[in-house]
């Protein structure tokens, strides 16, 4: 497989880039070979320097629900970009989005737009301590949710992909503000707020989290998740930044039927452009300035490329709902094609083969897996024109643009990966 456009890139952007990389998973720093570098991508496919062409299952980390270049993103964006590409004022356009994300998330009385799902956890953890005048704040081993000080604490995604035990730069007393617990632990959360319980501003959790990889909730988690933080005043946070309009369109709230008092969104919602929003209840959401005292601001939050983009993307699951049972039946395809003895976890179009023997149900069984072995498959579908994520810690995302044709595809390359004396 010809890399050697892309090896150049690497080279030269390391010299300016950390890394190479604006963003560390990119790096393919836990697989062998280089990164691709794309240069451009149509439906399910990416093509990189050296004119490779693969099946992509990164899908932008989540974001390309539709696939890539989807004529209507792609119209919504030129005729928006004609029109000014940011004011710094309010715009109509922004208005439709968040009575669209209110419309179809029903937790969600008001909506903040911001640029990522960083600033949209930030934000919500920021209004949280506000709106109960407390500071600590519950987490999930393996659960990433941005580079947030205070939650890179046992993180996932490239936290966990690059092995960094706590980051850098992080002073103790942010990372002290943080409790980690085991994701699906009721136990131990329940022993969390019996020793901190009046301290607790919130619970944040990926409802199904996909930055261990795809692990979805254990029966009964999220149900006590919700009882528990009542009972003791804390405010639960959703962070739906993967799974919002992603495993349907109201989100894993509305297949789990929780209501948080919080939901953080990204990714879908822009379509593939920068985008986060953080809401929830208004009685919340009013204390944001400046509607009230918590400040939050972006000079492109709100940005009508951006949500030009986010609304094409929106409007075309509204109208096709039949698109979800569509992935979900097309990633059941992939998720069989697994042989068995592997650990297949898969939440709708969001999947992750894991190289264990057991079950992955939380951080430590995820990490018992053979990485060595998930690296080897990676170069395997890689040479065969399957871009998977370059990390067992991520999960693998289904968009509408992957056909009978792609799947079948995808489906015999594993199969042969996995037959005997493969
Ligand atoms: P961003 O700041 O990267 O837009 O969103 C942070 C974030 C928040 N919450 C969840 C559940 C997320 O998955 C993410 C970001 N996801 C990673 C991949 N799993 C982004 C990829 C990257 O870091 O390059």
């Amino acid at each position: 497989m010809k890399q050697e456009r892309s090896a150049a890139l690497l080279e030269r952007a390391a010299r300016v880039i950390p890394g190479g990389v604006n963003s560390p998973v990119r790096a393919f720093r836990a697989v062998p070979g280089t990164p691709p570098f794309i240069v451009r991508g149509e439906g399910a496919r990416i093509w990189d320097a050296d004119g490779n062409c693969y099946l992509d299952y990164i899908g932008s980390w989540g974001p390309l629900i539709l696939g890539h270049a989807h004529p209507e993103v792609v119209a919504a964006v030129e005729e928006a970009a004609s029109g000014g590409t940011s004011f710094g004022l309010p715009t109509e356009r922004e208005v439709e989005l968040a009575e669209l994300i209110c419309e179809a998330v029903p937790s969600i009385e008001m909506v903040r737009l911001v640029n990522s799902g960083t600033e949209a956890t930030m934000s919500a953890l920021r209004l949280a301590r506000a709106f109960t005048g407390r500071e600590l704040v519950l987490k999930f081993e393996g659960c990433y949710h941005g580079h947030v000080d205070s939650l890179l604490v046992k993180a996932g995604s490239g936290v966990a992909t690059l092995g960094i035990p706590d980051t850098a730069g992080v002073p103790g007393a942010f990372a002290d503000t943080t409790i980690a617990l085991p994701y699906n632990s009721v136990a131990a959360v329940e022993q969390a707020f019996g020793r901190y319980g009046d301290r607790i501003a919130a619970a944040i959790v990926e409802p199904v989290a996909g930055n261990m990889g795809c692990v979805p909730p254990a029966p009964g988690f999220l149900e006590s998740l919700r009882e528990l933080t009542l009972r003791h005043g804390a405010l639960l946070v959703f962070d739906e930044v993967i799974t919002g309009f992603r495993l349907a369109w109201g989100g894993a709230q509305q297949i789990y039927g929780i209501r948080p008092d919080l939901t953080t969104l990204g990714k879908v919602i822009g379509g593939g452009l920068p985008i986060g929003a953080y809401g929830g209840r208004a009685d919340i959401m009013r204390l944001v300035a400046p509607a009230g005292p918590v400040y939050q601001a972006g000079t492109l939050s709100g940005n009508p490329v951006a949500v030009a983009a986010g609304l094409a993307t929106l409007r075309y699951l509204r109208q096709h709902p039949e698109i979800y049972r569509e992935l979900d039946r097309r990633a059941a395809l992939l998720a069989a094609a697994a042989p068995a003895g592997l650990a297949v976890n898969r939440a709708g179009s969001m999947l992750t083969f894991f190289f264990a023997t057991g079950p992955v149900t939380d951080y430590d069984s995820a990490r018992r897996s053979d990485t060595a072995r998930f690296a080897v498959f990676h170069r395997w579908l890689l040479e065969r024109g399957i871009c998977w994520p370059p990390s067992q810690f991520e999960a693998a995302f289904v968009s509408a643009a992957h056909g009978e044709q792609e799947i079948e595809a995808t489906c015999a390359a594993i199969g042969e990966f996995f037959a005997p004396g493969s």
